[in-house]
């Protein structure tokens, strides 16, 4: 029998980041999102080294492994791209049949799911809102708040990530910020 004294992974409830060594920390910038938004020309003259969204992800085990999980958590800064508000590229799951559980911490915001059809479904994200991700389903968070908007996510170590389709086809709505109100607009593709 042997007892772990050391804090192996750790989820500092400061500035709400994972520590650990196996740990990745990467961030999203103005300049890493082109095409994400609608307005491309606002977001092209906009300061590119500016954060929109960072992520410090926990991987315990070998990326791939059946059976596996991983573990993540996101920051996305509040700001818009024009009218349009700060949100992740979003994307589907390589291995289609992987699920996710996303639960936030901080802020408010919209999780949006896609199916394959390109119909979608909206969950209202707040502090410990708990959000099922089926399996073949795209997903997106938006931060409608007027702060930082913070959750954590899980999901299968063997999942993979596909962002070209939806770099490709985009999702089949967005989420605007109109007169102070977060509005939902449809998408024709
Ligand atoms: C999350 C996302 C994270 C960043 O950990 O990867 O929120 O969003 P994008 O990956 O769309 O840039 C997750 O869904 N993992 O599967
Ligand atoms: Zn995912």
């Amino acid at each position: 029998m042997s007892i772990d004294n050391a804090i192996k992974y750790k989820f500092n409830t400061g500035d709400n980041v994972l520590y650990g060594t196996n740990v990745i920390c990467t961030s999203k910038k103005i300049g890493d999102l082109k095409q994400v938004f609608q307005n491309e020309e606002a977001r092209s003259t906009m300061e590119q080294e500016s954060i929109v969204y960072s992520v410090s992800l926990l991987q315990p085990i070998e990326a791939g492994t059946v059976g596996g999980l991983f573990i993540g958590t996101t920051i996305i800064e509040q700001g818009q791209v024009d009218q349009e508000y700060y949100m992740t590229k979003g994307h589907i799951h390589k291995n289609t049949s992987s699920s996710e559980f996303y639960w936030g911490t901080k802020g408010t915001g919209m999780v949006l799911m896609m199916k394959t059809d390109r119909t979608y479904h909206i969950e209202l994200m707040s502090p410990g809102s708990i959000h099922f991700i089926p399996p073949e389903t795209a997903h997106r968070v938006i931060n409608t708040g007027n702060e930082k908007l913070i959750f954590n996510a899980c999901w299968p170590a063997d999942a993979g990530y596909d962002y070209e389709t939806i770099y490709n086809e985009g999702f089949s709505c967005r989420i605007f910020n109109q007169h102070g109100i977060p509005t939902i607009i449809d998408i024709e593709k």
